[in-house]
């Protein structure tokens, strides 16, 4: 029976080294080795960052801020960090939070300015204060006390993309700013677990693009673009916070998991319950989920064609196409 079971787990492995498995993955049940899992391509050398520092100190959270900031960095990832698209007054407002399985700690920063790694920062406020969540002002006045260096987030192309957006404003008022389908869908959403079981995430974004000053999404929002349960496991979103916010998105996908699903019928499950609610085609929601168990296996599903994870473990790292709900 063992023998079988062990036969079946590499069985999968090999299906999913070929890249034919794309809608969810074990890892190794019997043996949990070290897993990452991110949202989008850039999410794959975030992963293989995470796995790198994990070696190094042992840590998860370590591992989880030190991939985020790749992303953070890389001026070419245009919603997240130091490039990120601005708001609506062409100012980049970040927003990112972290949390901790196994002690239930996490912090989180949202519309800071001028500081490039609120991963960091989060990191941060969940260590050195009594509180969860600091914002604006407030949250860039102690990233300044703690001694994070600050410089210019915004980019000469996102300075003219935002010009353009701008001009043709002028033309066609956007007063609500409702959100549209975000022209850049590149948050980052990182979870992952290491070879103990120990499980945490995080999750960086400047947010959907032109937003209303002061606006907030999902993202540095815990049970709705990150939940980490160190019993069950972890998952994230990216897409339009608006409407994974009103869900808690994430926090959904865990406890769906804790009744037995595995991460990708949670992630799906999350996406239907959703466009049930809102009687809307989940093609209409933009909204893109991941998720790992305790048990070490990953899943993902979006409504999003173009929506890819990345998945690293010792053994191998790529980008897998998740399931599409539309
Ligand atoms: C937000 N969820 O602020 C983020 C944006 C995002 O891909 O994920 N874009 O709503």
């Amino acid at each position: 029976m063992n023998i079988d079971r062990r036969k079946f787990a590499g069985y999968l492995g090999a299906i999913a080294a070929l890249g034919s498995f794309p809608k969810s993955g074990l890892a190794n049940v019997e043996n949990p080795q070290p897993l990452f899992v991110a949202t989008w391509n850039f999410g794959l050398p975030a992963c293989q960052k995470s796995l790198e520092t994990l070696a190094k100190t042992n840590s998860i959270l370590d591992a989880i801020e030190l991939g985020i900031r790749v992303a953070e960095a890389d001026v070419s990832v245009d919603s997240v960090g130091v490039g990120g698209a601005p708001n609506a007054n062409g100012v980049v407002q970040l927003d990112a939070c972290i949390m901790d399985g196994a002690t239930h700690r996490a912090g989180s920063v949202a519309a800071l300015e001028n500081f490039p790694h609120p991963i960091s920062v989060a990191r941060r406020v969940m260590e050195k204060t009594k509180h969860v969540l600091l914002v604006g002002a407030g949250a860039a006045a102690f990233a300044k006390e703690q001694g994070f260096e600050s410089q210019n987030l915004l980019t000469e192309e996102q300075n003219k993309k935002w010009n353009d957006w701008k001009a043709k404003q002028a033309k066609a008022p956007n007063v609500k700013g409702k959100a549209a389908a975000p022209p850049n869908h590149d948050t980052i959403a990182l979870v992952g677990m290491d070879s103990a079981g120990h499980i945490a995430g995080g999750c960086s974004t400047s947010g959907l693009a032109y937003k209303l000053p002061g606006r907030v999404g999902d993202s540095p929002i815990l049970g709705s673009g990150l939940y980490v349960d160190g019993e069950i496991g972890a998952a994230g979103a990216t897409g339009i916070g608006e409407n994974v916010m009103r869900y808690c998105g994430s926090f959904l996908i865990v406890e769906l998991m804790r009744s037995g699903m595995d991460p990708t019928a949670a992630c799906r499950a999350t996406i239907q319950r959703i466009a049930k609610t809102e009687k809307r085609k989940p093609a209409e929601l933009h909204i893109n989920f991941l998720a790992i168990d305790k048990q070490g296996r990953w899943g993902a599903a979006g409504t999003d064609a173009e929506f890819q994870i990345a998945v690293v473990t010792r053994e191998s790292a790529r980008l897998e196409t998740p399931a599409l709900v539309v």
